[in-house]
């Protein structure tokens, strides 16, 4: 059990907070940060959600009162020095919060940490509040609140809805349980619209993600069991169908899905000589130490990396450790 008591009291004392989530934000991430926003506005505070990404078009419906900024040092800098406090949703590795991480550190604001993965901040939180069973960090917000008896407004419970249904694919990952349709319930009682959420998240694919996806359906390669499945997308590609990162997402699920493969994998090649490399697993084969080996992290079944080296060089190294790490797992299964 998480002392949510102790970050009240920390909230109380503090009038100017931040919030944010990782780069390429996802629904969870977004969604944790808005609900929290809420609640903090309405005690008062004088906080603002800024992330270092631009906000995905298909979560703009989060962006009520324009309260979600992308960060810009001319503007933000100044008051991100003089906060009280900042709350990190969602980040899995530090890093991942980028110039935003590094200003917070350079000024020693208090930092904390809301997540359901690992704890990957090398030591640069002050506080953390971890629950890796957590199937949201959404979860953990609602978790936080009902500890200190909040009402649930229907914004609030937007945010909330948000990172649980993004977060277990629609109620359809393993991570899916009782509590999140509970929470769902309630959510749905606060008067938050499932079919307007599902619609811009799930029914809002730009035409340049689509194109994308056509460009590599027809380059998935597999192993000789075809259990492991694996994709790469390189910039030529991106810049043929006029994509940018956040297109990416969703498509190593989108391979997981096929009849036979238990471990899905991604590799984009991204500036500066390094690759996004993303794990899905539907559950035979645990995939976080891959990503781990990689340096980077994640859950059980679904976890990623950033590594150094060209596409080539990556995918290579990728797919022997990953196969490695199948044939180890394999070998403990029997
Ligand atoms: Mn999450």
């Amino acid at each position: 059990m998480l002392d949510w008591k102790s970050l009240h009291k920390t909230i109380d004392g503090a009038d100017r907070i931040l919030l944010s989530t990782h780069e390429n934000p996802d629904g969870d991430g977004l969604g944790s940060a808005c609900a929290m926003y809420h609640y903090l506005q309405g005690q008062g505070k004088d906080c603002r959600i800024i992330h270092i990404s631009e906000l995905p078009f298909e979560y703009e419906f989060l962006n009520t009162g324009q309260a979600i900024e992308t960060y810009n040092a001319d503007i933000h800098n100044e008051w991100i020095s003089q906060v009280d406090l900042a709350l990190i949703f969602d980040v899995g590795d530090y890093r991942r919060t980028r110039q935003i991480g590094e200003e917070l550190a350079s000024n020693n604001i208090h930092i904390v940490n809301i997540d359901h993965h690992p704890d990957l901040s090398d030591g640069r939180f002050a506080d953390n509040f971890i629950n890796m069973e957590a199937a949201a960090t959404g979860e953990m917000v609602y978790d936080f609140l009902k500890a200190v008896n909040v009402y649930m407004t229907k914004e609030i419970a937007e945010g909330i809805y948000t990172g649980i249904v993004t977060d277990t694919g629609s109620f359809s990952y393993s991570n899916t349980n009782q509590k999140c349709h509970h929470i769902a319930v309630e959510c749905i009682e606060a008067g938050v619209n499932t079919y307007q959420i599902y619609q811009s998240v799930y029914e809002n694919r730009s035409k340049g993600r689509v194109a994308l996806l056509g460009l590599i359906i027809n380059k998935i390669e597999y192993n000789k069991t075809g259990e492991l499945a694996w994709f790469t997308i390189d910039k030529s590609m991106m810049a043929q169908v006029n994509a940018n990162q956040t297109d990416v997402d969703g498509f190593t699920d989108f391979v997981r899905k096929i009849r036979g493969v238990e471990v899905a994998v991604m590799i984009v090649e991204k500036d500066n000589n390094t690759c996004r490399v993303n794990f899905r697993s539907k559950g035979k084969y645990i995939i976080n130490g891959i990503a781990k080996s990689l340096g980077g992290g994640g859950h059980k079944l679904a976890a990623g990396a950033e590594a150094q080296g060209s596409l080539d060089e990556v995918l290579q190294s990728v797919l022997s450790s990953t196969r490695a790490s199948i044939e180890e797992q394999n070998r403990k299964i029997i």
